[in-house]
């Protein structure tokens, strides 16, 4: 464990009920972890996590002046100025015209007064901070902020990430990954665009409301109207997921549907008949006046969706076809490289060994690629409330996934043998991975993802076992059989404490 992880570890513990309160206030406002974002500093340590060859490559000394353009509504104070400081902390001052930071009427007390203040203090001049007039939504809040812009590229950031800055080093032409990549749509949270080009393409569609669709709006109509889309691997900037959007429209419209049937009508031609079967919007929905966009469309010149679809999607699959269109498409595709190894389905035909023929020799592998890594045990035990001949298993068998976890008599026996992998996972008979859950952990399927399957102990007797997601120690409130485990805070004195008793 090297001191970036211990420090993570450290910075997600819930030490006392203020913490747990905090956390779970955060996640209620925010929909993400405000307890360790809080214990971050503003200057951050991030491990650079791009191919290595981005370290050669060599960008022109005289590239265009960039306004950064971020809208928040009502987001979380340090989250915000922990983005801000990223941003300075990592961009060569030269390259950075200005930070534009739009409050779209936010609502919290005190939170603009407070911003406002804090750049006043340390980002004098560089960030500049407005505030809409009433709640215009991340579309037309987003086109405010470019309006106000003066630098000749504008980028769209969000209002929590953490930046990566662009490295120096040698190009190497050949090498395809480090290359911009064309995308045929993007998820629309962070771009950078040329400002006039941004107005001259027409910004947003100003008719949409607050959130959604907009992306995809402006990736059909950039490639439709003669541009390009492009993902730039080399670039990276952390993101903090949210668990769900902790804001809707005023009004409660289902903005997604709204602003998608506008995307619908004014860029797809006759395939908006797919999307409205399979999205199904009440009969005569009102999507508002689009007559500016048909417009635009027309003033730009640009190719019709059949053209997009031909052009710029064609893996695309569409109900239309057929089996053998469906084949090649797939074909098309490198369908492997992309999809997340733990993710990845496969379909087993056979099994056998391979063995040499004439011989009672089978080949066997000497490196575990990783695309067929198997779990590697570092370790098992029994686990064993300290003072106690109690054992954590589960409450009803070892393959019942979301079963809770129990207290009874500590027996030889595989419903109590944890087996400890090399990604600190507790797996209970080498079937389902230990997960901590609200309010007590479980036995689910192991995703090797980490978080609330990751689980650290400092020793093997009297030890916490510390959940990282959870911020929380296993524990149980008496010592009795039939005791359910829970999550407690870890330094709560009373059973918190396990031995991990090897057989
Ligand atoms: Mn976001």
């Amino acid at each position: 464990m090297d001191a970036y992880e211990r420090d993570l570890i450290e910075l997600g513990m819930v030490k006392t009920m203020a913490d747990k309160r905090m956390k779970e206030d955060g996640y209620k406002h925010y929909a993400f972890n405000v307890l360790i974002s809080n214990n971050l500093s503003y200057q951050r340590h991030i491990p650079d996590t791009r191919n290595k060859l981005c370290e050669t490559l060599i960008y022109p000394s005289d590239l265009p002046s960039a306004s950064i353009i971020i809208c928040f509504y009502n987001e979380h104070y340090h989250t915000l100025l922990r983005t801000l400081h990223s941003i300075v902390n990592r961009t060569q001052s030269k390259f950075l015209k200005e930070i534009i930071l739009v409050d779209d009427y936010s609502d919290i007390t005190n939170l603009h007064a407070d911003i406002e203040k804090y750049l006043r203090d340390k980002f004098s001049g560089i960030v500049k901070l407005f505030k809409t007039e009433r709640r215009e939504g991340l579309i037309r809040a987003r086109m405010f902020g470019a309006r106000k812009a003066i630098g000749d590229v504008i980028v769209f950031l969000d209002s929590h990430i953490e930046w990566e800055n662009l490295p120096t080093g040698t190009l190497s032409k050949n090498e395809d990954f480090v290359k911009p990549i064309k995308s045929p749509t993007m998820a629309g949270g962070l771009f950078a665009i040329d400002r006039q080009y941004f107005i001259d393409m027409g910004e947003y569609d100003a008719g949409m409301n607050v959130w959604g669709g907009e992306n995809i709006e402006i990736s059909f109509r950039l490639w439709m109207c003669g541009g390009k889309l492009e993902l730039i691997p080399c670039s990276r900037v952390g993101h903090v997921f949210r668990q769900r959007r902790p804001y809707g429209a005023p009004d409660g419209q289902d903005t997604m549907l709204y602003n998608s049937l506008r995307v619908a009508h004014v860029w797809m031609d006759d395939y908006k008949k797919y999307y409205i079967k399979q999205r199904k919007p009440p009969l005569n929905y009102n999507y508002g006046d689009i007559t500016s966009r048909l417009q635009l469309r027309k003033d730009l010149k640009c190719h019709d969706f059949d053209w997009y679809l031909k052009n710029v999607y064609p893996e695309m699959i569409l109900p239309s076809d057929d089996t053998a269109k469906l084949k090649s498409k797939w074909a098309a595709l490198e369908q492997d490289k992309f999809q997340p190894w733990h993710s990845r389905k496969r379909n087993y035909i056979d099994h056998f060994q391979i063995r040499l023929t004439n011989s009672s020799l089978c080949i066997q592998d000497k490196f575990q690629p990783w695309h067929s890594r198997k779990r590697n045990y570092i370790d098992h035990f029994q686990i064993r409330l300290t003072n106690s001949s109690l054992c954590i298993q589960s409450s009803k068998d070892t393959k019942s996934k979301g079963s809770n976890l129990i207290l009874k008599s500590c027996m030889r026996s595989k419903h109590q043998l944890w087996f400890e992998t090399d990604k600190s996972e507790l797996v209970l008979a080498q079937l389902l991975c230990l997960q901590s859950d609200n309010p007590n952990p479980i036995l689910y399927k192991c995703h090797e993802m980490g978080a609330d399957q990751e689980w650290k102990h400092k020793g093997e007797s009297k030890t916490a076992i510390y959940n990282i997601a959870a911020g929380t120690c296993l524990g149980v409130r008496s010592k009795d059989s039939g005791a359910v485990v829970t999550m407690k805070l870890c330094s709560d004195p009373t059973f918190t404490m396990w031995d991990l008793v090897k057989l």
